[in-house]
């Protein structure tokens, strides 16, 4: 509801549908919600009952439904989605037994629908009270997650994107258990040192398991990650906090969860954590002692004592030999330079499109020629309107394929031929690199200052070469199947 009066307010047509028709009647009637006492719904939002009239031309759909009623409530509206939509999900959680996150849960009752997933530090109490606020929208096609960007940016609502959906959907869920953790300390009469602990600690066992399934490390320093634990861990709105602070007092989790008297994530998260730290071999040392105290009757006062008493940690993710190896190289470079500047970067430009042994011995060779390289890979835009290339993987996904090779360290786009030069000072560029089809193609960057440098192609390979190939054996491989199917058929 907090949402809706901002999108309202903000100058979007809004309904509200509830599964519950006596909980629109009291909305209708008294335009308040009992939890948000002090906020009040503005007249242009309408309710109705019919989910089939909701799904109706709507430019999004947005799910604000408890975890634990996504999977009916998709399932409801399913039939009446049209193709194409786009779906914005609000609901933290992961479901226990299929552990899927909500928008996970949501595409799998509605295949048809783009979900995007809208996760952030977002206290309802305080949306109501249209106090500044941030959210991340996530969807793998960033185009998608910057339309809902454009509907919810508002004078009090900042809307980041992101693609990693699964490491914005696994903060979301996972940081309320944390919250638990971190209510349960100051009840238990603890203070900020315990509190702050907990949250960077939490944070930490959050980012290992999303990095094991895949996830994008910065999403756990993000607004998702970090921001969001911050707000729930500390925040006096938060029902996970002040479950886990009854519980820290004693009271009994069924008890403390009446005595909060609404739904809470942190609870219902448990046993899909338990499980992806299982499937996954991730130590989680903070959420197996919530799981402990909530589902299996320990004293949180030696619980807390336990974590306590664990044998010393090291912060560090990587072996302390790659850190010191990579510090040494980085050192190595600042003093192998010329003048003031930091390192050596160099820079090359392609389409690397279904990636090959030959751009790889190009980017290695790149690489030795300076500490730092960079590669501007070409959109699909500049490729199709400027080299009539028709890619096979899209930019997004030989970006990921190039940022994978351990030559390169940054990976930009190339969307015109005249970028080179900005892109020279843009980047501090020492040194240009290109294949030597390229030969005398790209000398004006020396006007830049930059060393222009072309490398000998690697013959016989090219990712015309591989789809040729590749389209011959198909049609001989179809041909013999064919033959085969006249000598085998009895007939
Ligand atoms: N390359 C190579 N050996 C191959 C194939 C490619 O050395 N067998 C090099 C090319 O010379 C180029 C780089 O790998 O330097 C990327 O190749 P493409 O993806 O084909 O790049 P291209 O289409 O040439 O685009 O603005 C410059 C353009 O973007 C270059």
């Amino acid at each position: 509801m907090a949402l809706a009066r901002m999108l309202s307010l903000s100058g979007h047509e809004v309904t509200v549908w509830s599964a519950l028709p006596k909980v629109l009647e009291e909305l209708r009637k008294t335009r308040r919600q009992k939890n948000l006492p002090n906020m009040e719904i503005p007249e242009e939002i309408e309710f109705n009952e019919s989910i089939e009239e909701m799904c109706e031309d709507k430019d999004i759909l947005l799910f604000a439904v408890p975890s634990v009623f996504v999977r009916s409530t998709a399932h409801q509206a399913s039939s009446y989605v049209v193709d194409g939509q786009i779906i914005v999900d609000v609901a933290k959680g992961i479901e226990p037994d299929t552990l899927m996150t909500m928008s996970e849960v949501i595409s799998s009752e509605i295949p048809q629908a783009k979900v995007v997933a809208l996760s952030g530090p977002t206290h309802a109490e305080e949306v109501a009270k249209d106090l500044p606020t941030t959210i991340v929208a996530a969807y793998e096609d960033i185009t998608v997650a910057e339309q809902v960007q454009s509907i919810f940016t508002n004078p009090v609502m900042r809307v980041y994107t992101n693609t990693d959906v699964k490491g914005v959907e696994l903060c979301g869920a996972l940081k309320n258990i944390i919250a638990l953790a971190s209510g349960i300390s100051v009840g238990l009469g603890y203070g900020d040192n315990t509190k702050a602990a907990l949250i960077t600690r939490g944070l930490a066992e959050i980012e290992r398991l999303g990095v094991k399934i895949g996830c994008l490390p910065e999403t756990f320093r993000g607004l998702a990650g970090m921001g969001d634990l911050i707000v729930t861990a500390t925040s006096k709105h938060s029902r996970n906090n002040r479950c886990g602070y009854f519980i820290g007092q004693g009271y009994d989790p069924q008890e403390a969860i009446k005595t909060v008297g609404m739904v809470v994530e942190g609870i219902n998260a448990i046993p899909a954590a338990m499980t992806l730290a299982e499937k996954y071999d991730v130590e989680m040392p903070i959420m197996t002692t919530v799981d402990a105290v909530i589902n299996h009757g320990a004293d949180p006062r030696e619980a807390v004592k336990e974590l306590m008493g664990r044998d010393s940690k090291t912060e560090l993710s990587k072996p302390i030999l790659d850190l010191n190896y990579e510090s040494a190289v980085m050192k190595n470079a600042t003093l192998r330079t010329k003048g003031d500047q930091s390192m050596k970067r160099v820079i090359t430009y392609g389409t690397f499109d279904l990636l090959h042994y030959g751009h790889i011995n190009l980017l290695r060779r790149a690489k030795a020629l300076g500490d730092y390289l960079i590669v501007a890979i070409s959109s699909d835009e500049f490729n199709w309107n400027e080299k009539h290339k028709k890619c096979y993987f899209t930019y997004e996904q030989r970006k990921a394929l190039v940022e994978a090779v351990r030559y390169v360290d940054l990976v930009i786009p190339e969307e015109s031929w005249n970028q080179k030069r900005s892109d020279m000072h843009e980047y501090h560029i020492d040194t240009f690199v290109m294949g030597n089809d390229w030969k005398g193609k790209f000398d004006f960057l020396k006007e830049e200052g930059v060393e222009v440098v072309y490398l000998p192609r690697t013959p016989e390979i090219s990712s015309s070469q591989i789809k040729h190939d590749l389209y011959d054996a198909a049609s001989v491989e179809q041909s013999q199947t064919s033959h085969e199917d006249i000598n085998t058929d009895p007939r």
